[in-house]
């Protein structure tokens, strides 16, 4: 039997249920591509993106935050020692034409005080602040836990 209002209410759970979309974001000349994050059992976690300067002039990320977080931080990790050790860098260069890849072992927007653990399948708010561009709220998906570093061909 087929009640139209069955249809209705399923067709709702299907769009509720849909993964969040990875999208690409603009602000000025400046390109986000798919911010994605990471799922996290606990209250920090990573996120990670490309960004690209598509204008003539230099710019920088000069601040990051989450409404799901206390505090972000742009995060760059090098090997020292054979250890990696992260440390907060207070902006990120965009010069003309840079593509700059975050993504984990490498750059990576740091967030710490999460207001609880992500997962698989949310999307995670991320507010980009360009010191020339200005603010974008960009959506990051959360992929699961130990997800390897976007697509790259
Ligand atoms: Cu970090």
């Amino acid at each position: 039997m087929r009640n139209p209002r069955n249809l209705v209410m399923l067709a709702g759970l299907l769009v509720t249920a849909a993964p969040a979309l990875a999208h690409d974001y603009k602000v000025g000349p400046i390109v986000i591509e798919r911010p994605w994050s990471r799922a996290t059992p606990v209250k920090v976690g990573g996120a990670y993106m490309t960004l690209r300067n598509t204008g003539a002039a230099p710019d920088r990320l000069i601040k990051v935050a989450s409404p799901a977080a206390e505090k972000a931080e742009i995060h760059e990790t090098k090997i020292e020692g054979g250890t990696a050790m992260m440390r907060a860098v207070g902006a990120l260069e965009l010069k003309p034409g840079a593509t700059v890849e975050l993504k984990p072992g490498g750059l990576h927007l740091m967030l710490m005080g999460l207001e609880r653990p992500l997962k698989e399948g949310e999307s995670l708010k991320l507010v980009l602040t360009f010191e020339k561009a200005g603010t974008i709220e960009v959506e990051a998906s959360v992929e699961k836990a130990g997800a390897p570093g976007g697509h790259k061909h």
